[in-house]
């Protein structure tokens, strides 16, 4: 299954207003599967004052802006037709200050006071969050509340029950509209302030006790939903996980593989491999957890701008994110070498710039909500240049998810590495059945490579003789193996 993390307000506009919305995305859908995309993660669409969605005013209901919930089921049906899924974003560990939970809370309500947590003369109001250090407790009124994710989203507390009934009805609405599943937003933070002992602290056990009734509740209603899990730590705390969801996003994986590329090490890449995918370099190794691989999302900095604007090294990365195991996810514009760069942790608007559909930058459906800071008309980067380009980052890409659907079996694999030195890697991937090889050169010149098995596949230059073959700079061959 081939991921494609969506922002909807930059995608494709259907009623020329300049802003993204579902009639735009229907009328697109079509641009998904010829790309070789098998499901779509729409980031969130609920009522929002935020125009990253995450801060939700209303659980069941849609920002209008984006279209009415006819419009969605309308293109959700569609899209299931073309035989493309949807899952959606859903942040349930804090909601809008404007939502009328926190509103009812905030003016008395005494049903609503436990919906949240505020604090008390013995909270430490000033204590910072441990990471970035703005605060998590926020006065509103005459009292503070706790939001790890800053003033504008008061956490839910789970420590009441009720809420845990709430979020049941929040995914049996949005499956009942279509959705095959969810991105489940935070997963690591539902139960992350400790009231015992009034400071924040991850409490793991708990997140983990809630996920699973939720996640029993999700396939009982539909049992092949898909559920994406965003854990965003180490190994170590991902690994508490393990289990749990049926995919986890893969942070470790994300930093290593773009380090290594941008650094062009192959010994920090195997490194890496190590750290973040270790049981699939093992044989006996069940995985539990499936890898949710990716290399940027909306939080991040965009590939071509991570990669010091290297078309080349971004498409190194791209084609051993397609080779590997797990589930591979592309955030949008990626396919087209969008650029972008976020200097804080919070969501700024810069990596989610229009997706550029046409080079002078206008044209039926370009949105048009944001002026272009990253990705101006003619910067060489759209699709209609791109699509024509047999070597555009776009025709690259297609080609590796064109590779990936075909080897759907990649998914469930493992990895062993065959050879590694200062310029490449061979890495051998293999299940009980099929098998194949992909080298991986890391440099910026040719080398020769000595195989006389035949080629599977190639990303890049490559040139085959009889008992070698030449592979071009930061280029990727497929042999078939032994
Ligand atoms: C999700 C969404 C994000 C959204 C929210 C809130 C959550 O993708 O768009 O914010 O609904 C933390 C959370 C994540 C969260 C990000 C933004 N992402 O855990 O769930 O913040 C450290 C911390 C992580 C932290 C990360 C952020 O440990 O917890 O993620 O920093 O950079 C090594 C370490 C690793 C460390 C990294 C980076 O890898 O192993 O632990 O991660 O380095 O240093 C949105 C907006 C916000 C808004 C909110 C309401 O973006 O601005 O406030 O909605």
């Amino acid at each position: 299954m081939n991921f494609y993390e969506l922002y909807l307000r930059s995608f494709f506009d259907g009623n020329k207003d300049g802003i993204g919305d579902f009639k735009g995305l229907n009328e697109k859908l079509d641009y998904f599967t010829d790309l070789g995309i098998d499901t779509v993660w729409l980031l969130p669409i609920m009522t929002s004052p935020a125009f990253h969605g995450y801060t939700i005013s209303d659980f069941f209901n849609v920002n209008p802006a984006y279209g009415s919930i006819e419009d969605l089921k309308q293109l959700l049906n569609n899209a299931h037709k073309k035989g493309l899924k949807f899952i959606l974003d859903v942040p349930v560990n804090h909601c809008a200050v404007n939502s009328e939970w926190f509103q009812k809370a905030l003016n008395g309500d005494s049903e609503y006071t436990d919906y949240f947590l505020w604090a008390n003369e013995k909270t430490d109001t000033d204590e910072p969050r441990h990471w970035g250090g703005d605060k998590i407790w926020h006065k509103i009124k005459d009292k503070y509340f706790y939001g790890l994710f800053g003033p504008g989203s008061p956490d839910l507390n789970f420590e009441n029950k009720k809420l845990w009934e709430e979020m049941k009805n929040v995914f049996k609405f949005w499956l009942d509209i279509g959705f095959d599943g969810f991105r489940l937003d935070a997963a690591k933070h539902i139960f992350d302030y400790d009231s015992e002992n009034m400071i924040f602290k991850y409490q793991h056990e708990k997140n983990i006790t809630f996920w699973k009734e939720m996640l029993s509740y999700i396939k009982s209603l539909k049992d092949d939903a898909i559920i994406v899990s965003e854990v965003w730590d180490d190994s170590s705390v991902v690994k508490k996980y393990e289990g749990v969801f049926e995919i986890g996003f893969n942070f470790p994986f994300s930093y290593d593989l773009k380090n290594s590329v941008k650094k062009e090490s192959p010994s920090d890449f195997i490194k890496g491999l190590k750290n973040s995918m270790p049981d699939y370099l093992s044989e006996e190794k069940e995985i539990k957890t499936k890898s949710g691989n990716f290399l940027t999302n909306h939080d991040m900095t965009r590939l071509v701008s991570e990669m010091e604007n290297s078309q080349e090294k971004a498409k190194l990365a791209l084609s051993i994110l397609y080779t590997l195991p797990g589930y591979p996810f592309i955030y949008y514009g990626e396919e087209i070498g969008m650029k972008g760069i976020l200097e804080s942790v919070n969501f700024t608007e810069d990596g989610e710039e229009p997706f550029q559909w046409y080079e002078n930058g206008f044209g039926p459906g370009q949105t048009e909500w944001k002026g272009y800071k990253f990705n101006p008309p003619y910067s060489g980067f759209s699709e209609e240049s791109e699509k024509k380009e047999e070597n555009s980052m776009l025709s690259h890409t297609k080609k590796l998810l064109k590779f990936r659907k075909e080897n759907q079996w990649i998914t469930d694999s493992k990895i062993n590495i065959i050879k590694e030195n200062e310029n490449m890697i061979e890495l051998c991937i293999y299940n009980g059945k099929k098998n194949f090889i992909c080298i991986y050169n890391f440099k910026p010149f040719e080398l020769k490579i000595e195989t006389s098995s035949d080629i599977i596949f190639s990303a890049g230059k490559t040139e085959k003789n009889y008992n070698s073959l030449l592979l071009g700079p930061y280029s990727m061959v497929v042999v078939a193996g032994k």
